[in-house]
């Protein structure tokens, strides 16, 4: 689809991830025209762009998934336990083709600005095309991890040889057959490539800062009987993921570490282990609130660590120690500590000496100088508020978005930003989105939104704005419920400590995805409870 030059439409959505893409079904089932804008090629988000080796989903395929419609949780079939990527940007491709969407998608475009006009309560936004498009409502569906981020360091230029980062992956893939690679960092990203990469290159060497936690996945080819059974059991299956805790059903122990035995705490904690992924943390239901809970399950990582990586200073660099397990995103891997024992891999620590530079052939650690024909930057994202902030938003009265949120996120439920009407967030700041099934969470947040706006339609409203007194209520809320817990001793992409000068702020909202739903479903039905709602400008000047 191609823009005319200013265009009208009621409501812009930025982002095709499948946040944008479901926004776009429901909004248009309700008749309203809508314009998608993606800075992509194509649909998919996250999946679009994240293509590195061994990229892989670490929720279960038959949970990560749309719900909203049952013929198409029916048709599809996943062919692994864990989806990989391109089976997920596979999936994402097969529901826009099912519904029709690309034809209200305008691809390789960059939203740059959004101004809103109390006057008439109309979002103009603008584009790096030069598109014009005023819209009665913006639905920023822009993702809480797509904003990729490379460190700063001196020589970024200097470098002879390829780089790469995990999050904007090159789409006709990359050969490291034979060559020395470096990859930086050592999060979900780096865990998932690290084996694949090693298995190419002559020689990968890891330059760890901060070493994780990281569980099996045990990943295998889909089971028939499995899916058969998740398929006849959706309803019921779909239905306890939203009033669960995380999103995901992975049968959490409802009892505490300390209950039981350490004999049976060995024991339940291996049972986990050898299951797989991230229900290791529901092993017992204190591994996040409480300290000791949590140093066991932490040691008994370290352990398995130790038993997996021969070398014993290069298991001892691997086994993290300088925060509690799970306060720093659980990752899930293939054979990610076993990669160590191979003798084309080398981790290199740089926590005490950094990484100084890169020069014309490689990285400067201290005085020591590496040299390589490619180098992986693994290191991440400006989560949740980068992408928002990057672009000019500016609401009632011009005030700019950015500067709003220079201390850290401020919304009510996540949905809204006081001082920017009409202007929806999926999945943003203050909700539970990284903490959850983001495609559970989506589902939520878009159905909200589809609902308010029907109710504002049904009654000839036309503006809805988060009241200020409200939001602080729940920004303090927000802070309130996670200092509950062990996450914000850690330094977290959740708490914005990934990016030098980012405000240290814990910016999910760890209250859990089935009571905030219930939140979220209280304040509709009280009539949008902590929003204000006003008719068209016009009508409202002229009832004064
Ligand atoms: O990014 P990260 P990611 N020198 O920020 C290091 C989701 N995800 O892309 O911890 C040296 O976690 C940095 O070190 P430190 C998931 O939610 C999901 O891996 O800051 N190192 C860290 O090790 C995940 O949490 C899936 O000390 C530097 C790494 O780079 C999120 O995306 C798969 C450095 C960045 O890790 C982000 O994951 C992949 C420097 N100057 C991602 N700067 C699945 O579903 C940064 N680092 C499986």
């Amino acid at each position: 689809m191609t823009a005319t030059a200013t265009a009208t439409v009621d409501a812009a959505i930025v982002g095709a991830g499948f946040g944008g893409m479901y926004m776009l079904h429901r909004l248009r089932k309700l008749g309203l025209n809508c314009r998608v804008f993606e800075a992509g090629t194509g649909v998919g988000g996250t999946w679009y762009w994240n293509r590195y080796p061994g990229a892989r989903c670490d929720v279960e395929s038959m949970q990560y998934s749309y719900s909203f419609a049952e013929d198409l949780q029916q048709e599809w079939s996943w062919s692994e336990l864990f989806a990989g990527q391109p089976e997920i940007l596979q999936y994402a491709n097969h529901v826009a083709d099912r519904l029709d969407l690309r034809r209200d998608m305008q691809f390789e475009t960059r939203v740059t600005e959004a101004n809103f006009d109390a006057e008439t309560h109309r979002w103009t936004l603008r584009t790096d095309n030069g598109d014009v498009v005023v819209a009665k409502y913006c639905i920023m569906a822009t993702g809480c991890l797509s904003t990729a981020r490379k460190p700063d360091f001196p020589g970024m230029d200097l470098f002879r040889g390829q780089t790469y980062h995990t999050g904007h992956w090159p789409h006709e893939g990359v050969d490291l057959t034979g060559m020395r690679v470096a990859v930086i960092g050592t999060g979900s990203s780096a865990i998932q490539s690290i084996p694949v990469i090693a298995q190419a290159a002559k020689h990968l060497t890891v330059f760890q800062r901060t070493p994780n936690f990281s569980i099996p996945s045990r990943n295998t080819a889909m089971p028939a009987a499995y899916e058969q059974q998740w398929k006849t059991t959706y309803p019921e299956q779909r239905a306890a993921a939203r009033a669960s805790r995380t999103g995901v059903l992975r049968n959490p122990n409802d009892f505490s570490a300390l209950s039981v035995s350490e004999e049976e705490r060995l024991a339940i904690l291996e049972d986990r282990w050898q299951r797989g992924g991230t229900s290791f943390m529901a092993s017992f239901n204190d591994l996040v609130v409480n300290q000791q809970a949590n140093d066991y399950a932490a040691e008994f990582v370290r352990n398995k660590i130790r038993s997996l990586v021969r070398d014993p200073a290069t298991a001892e660099l691997l086994a993290p120690k300088g925060h509690p397990i799970g306060t720093k995103r659980i990752c899930v891997d293939t054979d990610y500590f076993l990669t160590y024992n191979r003798d084309n891999v080398t981790l290199v620590d740089v926590a005490k000496t950094p990484i100084a530079a890169m020069t014309e052939t490689g990285l400067k650690i201290g005085d020591t100088a590496y040299d390589f024909d490619a180098i992986v930057f693994a290191t991440g994202f400006d989560a949740m508020t980068g992408t928002l902030t990057r672009i000019d938003i500016r609401g009632r009265n011009g005030e700019s978005l950015k500067d709003k949120w220079e201390a850290g996120p401020r919304t009510y439920l996540g949905l809204m930003t006081a001082g920017f009407p009409n202007m929806f967030l999926i999945t943003g700041p203050g909700s539970p989105s990284v903490l959850s099934n983001m495609i559970v969470s989506i589902e939520q947040h878009v159905d909200w939104v589809a609902d308010c706006i029907a109710h504002m339609n049904d009654r000839q409203l036309d503006c809805i704005e988060a009241d200020r007194a409200e939001e602080d209520q729940w920004v303090l809320h927000v802070n309130e419920v996670a200092f509950k817990t062990l996450y914000p001793s850690a330094n977290s992409w959740y708490m914005g400590a990934n990016v030098p000068g980012k405000p240290l702020v814990f910016m999910p909202y760890i209250g859990g995805v089935g009571s905030y739903r219930q939140t979220c479903n209280e304040v509709a039905a009280q009539g949008y409870r902590g929003f204000h709602l006003a008719p068209p400008a016009r009508q409202a000047a002229a009832a004064e």
